[in-house]
């Protein structure tokens, strides 16, 4: 019979950061506020969650590598907005907050979320940030409990 390894939701004793984009700010803090609720509705407590603010979504990976390198957490959420209609240079900003998160992640083994919309218009921002089609800080903070959980885990067999 295989040994399944599951991540639960149980929040309880994790200690979470979030960075955040102030760039499109009236769509990151809804990201934010998602993020802050679904951690609070697993269980996460106040106190075990961080809160930095940087320029632009492009700032992220790098606070985040700051963040997981102290060892004071279980895992680090990024979120932001890119959106294409606001912005010559989209696909370089997409592009080093996706593969810069990515490597944090796989650098310090710590799970570093991606949680930047990025999208074609505001609209469609609007809608991924709390809007009808759900709230994508929501989904990265729920992401980030099961994966911290998952590492745990495994580590103690
Ligand atoms: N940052 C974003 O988070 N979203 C954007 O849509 C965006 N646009 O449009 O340019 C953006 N730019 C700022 C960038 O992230 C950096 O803060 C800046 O280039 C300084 O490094």
């Amino acid at each position: 019979m295989p040994i399944e390894l599951t991540g639960d939701m149980n929040g309880q004793g994790l200690r979470v950061a979030v960075v955040v984009a102030r760039f499109n700010e009236f769509i990151t803090r809804q990201l934010l506020s998602g993020a802050l609720e679904t951690l609070a509705r697993h269980g996460v407590r106040d106190d075990d969650v961080s809160v930095a603010w940087v320029a632009g979504s492009f700032e992220l990976p790098v606070v985040a590598r700051a963040l997981a390198k102290t060892g004071r957490y279980d895992s680090i959420i990024c979120l932001g907005a890119v959106i294409r209609g606001e912005t010559g240079h989209y696909e370089m900003v997409a592009g080093q907050a996706s593969s810069g998160t990515g490597a944090v992640a796989m650098e310090t083994g710590i799970p570093t979320i991606f949680g930047v919309l990025t999208t074609e218009n505001i609209e469609q921002a609007i809608n991924r940030s709390g809007g009808k089609s759900g709230n994508v800080g929501s989904t990265s903070a729920a992401t980030a409990i099961e994966t911290a959980r998952l590492i745990q885990a495994i580590n103690t067999g």
